[in-house]
């Protein structure tokens, strides 16, 4: 059923020269102050790629003391709002101009396919630094009518020396997600990269200084979470931490920085996310969007549609499709065209996945499609679906980041305002008691948000009412009505609950890097 004379070749040789292995502190690459290296694998086949030099709390110390001097030194937050706006623009366009090496590289190191990053990942990266970069002098405080006689204004000031923990899964969007908010805002920055996938932020970092960016602006640290990150997490002159990754280590950094010195943490964790498909939905778009919710980038995205609830209605219908397009879909080498899955990251997260698909039959779970390993190297999982899923069931509660859809029906009951009795009250107070009354009634509702985590849902139906009441009720940070994965530099993503604070991207991520200082001034001198 899945493409296995695509596994079964030679691993296309990657277009791209590795090029920066080292450390990037103070503007220059360096070898880690231990000496020690780690490898970092080809997850086509666990081959070593190239073995990268590895931080640990003394190479971490030096990155922020570099960060520290160009902050408190400057040139960076001294210098015009426009020069930095520059040379964030300058980044922009010298990432156009090597996006094929960037792309080659990204894939090399993830396995996710070379068109994925070629064609979205590296064009969202190149649009955040040209957002952000515009936002550079477009950053600043109010005028604020206090009583008395007093000229009262606010300054928006940045934070300082941020620290930054990314994961593998997304390695140069979580760079961007991250960086560029920072250097917009005026901060310096010390970035660990995740173990996994060290490569790409180290080759476009020296992008970022052939663009202009001051030496100990933006420092880089290869290393492990326990070493490096944790060093990162409690050090004392970081002023401020953002963190992507599991909830568990999230727990862990934000404990960190409360026991050093209480830095500003923004957290962005895991999920398990709702895909409602109503009875009156485009059964073919949400089958074909509820396929690209779960299995973009292997299943490996905080933001996966892990829970696909389907109306009963249309439940046969959806299965039989959903299974149908599982059973297409061409896994194989991440480089070849036309493939549509690659790897997973490594053999943690493949033993990991194979785990929670024997949970999932153990479980009593109907097995649909796939279920085991894709050819004999490497990490390959086959796509696979299964229905008949229930709520307590441990595939449909943790976050298995992997190719693995679970499919749940459920009944909808919606409370339509025309049966309300509209003499009683205006029209928009009964619209909005519909709404109430949807959150009482529905079942799905209650299902979705009966989770520790809160990131996005998917909603899909035909009917403003159902979608206005189902919005309103999900508590998840991003909605995506008849639409799915639609990310843009101008929109905000952040979870709640569990799946984390603070929000990315848009207006909203300046916040994370901004500190607000209130400045009183009498309109008349109390001396005169
Ligand atoms: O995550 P970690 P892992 C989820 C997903 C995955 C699971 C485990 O379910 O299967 O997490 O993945 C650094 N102090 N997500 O183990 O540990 C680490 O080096 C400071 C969801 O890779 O959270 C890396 O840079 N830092 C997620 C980063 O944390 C520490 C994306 C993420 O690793 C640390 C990735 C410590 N003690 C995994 N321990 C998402 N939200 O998209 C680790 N790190």
């Amino acid at each position: 059923r899945f493409s296995t004379a695509v596994a079964a070749e030679e691993p296309i040789t990657p277009p791209v020269q590795i090029n920066h292995t080292q450390l990037l502190i103070n503007g220059q690459y360096v070898d880690a102050a231990a000496g020690r290296t780690f490898p970092t694998f080809d997850p086509r086949n666990g081959d070593v790629i190239a073995h990268v030099a590895e931080g640990d709390a003394e190479d971490v110390d030096h990155a922020v003391a570099a960060a520290r001097k160009a902050y408190d030194e400057g040139p960076w937050p001294k210098m015009t709002a426009y020069e930095r706006s520059r040379i964030m623009f300058r980044t922009a366009d010298l990432l156009e101009k090597h996006l094929d090496e960037i792309a080659a590289l990204e894939t090399w190191d993830s396995g996710k396919t070379y068109e994925q990053s070629a064609n979205v990942e590296v064009p969202m990266l190149i649009r955040i630094f040209r957002y952000y970069g515009g936002w550079a002098d477009k950053i600043h405080g109010l005028t604020v009518p206090a009583d008395g006689l007093y000229h009262v204004q606010t300054l928006h000031e940045p934070i300082g020396v941020a620290g930054q923990i990314i994961p593998w899964n997304f390695p140069l969007l979580m760079f961007g997600w991250k960086v560029g908010p920072a250097l917009a805002c005026g901060n310096t920055v010390v970035l660990k990269t995740a173990e996994q996938t060290p490569l790409s932020a180290l080759y476009v970092s020296n992008l970022l200084h052939e663009a202009g960016l001051p030496p100990g602006v933006l420092n880089v640290i290869s290393g492990f979470g326990p070493t490096a990150g944790a060093a990162l997490a409690s050090h004392m002159d970081v002023d401020k931490l953002a963190f992507t990754g599991s909830t568990d280590t999230g727990k862990i950094v934000l404990g960190l920085a409360a026991k050093s010195n209480l830095k500003k943490v923004t957290l962005e964790l895991g999920g398990k996310s709702p895909f409602i498909v109503c009875e009156d939905a485009d059964v073919d778009m949400a089958v074909e969007l509820a396929h690209s919710a779960l299995f973009f980038n292997q299943g490996q995205c905080c933001c996966a549609g892990s829970r696909t609830f389907v109306h009963e209605r249309i439940y046969d219908e959806f299965l039989e499709k959903a299974r149908a397009r599982a059973s297409k879909r061409v896994v194989g080498d991440p480089f070849k065209k036309g493939v549509e899955q690659g790897p997973q990251i490594d053999s943690e997260q493949f033993k990991k996945i194979l785990k929670y698909i024997r949970y999932g039959i153990e479980s009593g779970a109907t097995l649909e499609s796939g279920g085991e390993r894709f050819g004999s190297k490497g990490y390959y999982i086959q796509p696979t679906v299964f229905s008949n899923v229930q709520d307590d069931m441990v595939i449909a509660k943790d976050e298995i980041f992997g190719p693995v859809q679970s499919i749940l029906k459920f009944k909808l009951v919606t409370n339509h305002p025309k049966h309300l009795d509209k003499k009683k009250k205006p029209l928009s107070l009964a619209l909005i008691d519909a709404l109430i009354d949807n959150r009482n009634l529905d079942e799905v509702i209650q299902r979705a948000n009966s989770t520790r985590y809160g990131l996005v849902a998917g909603v899909f139906t035909q009917n403003i009412d159902t979608a206005n009441a189902l919005t309103r009720a999900l508590r998840v940070g991003s909605v995506w009505i008849n639409c799915y994965d639609v990310f843009d530099a101008a929109i905000p993503f952040g979870g709640f609950k569990m799946s984390g604070n603070g929000r990315e991207k848009g207006i909203y991520g300046l916040n994370n890097y901004l500190q607000i200082k209130a400045v009183v001034t009498p309109l008349k001198n109390p001396a005169w």
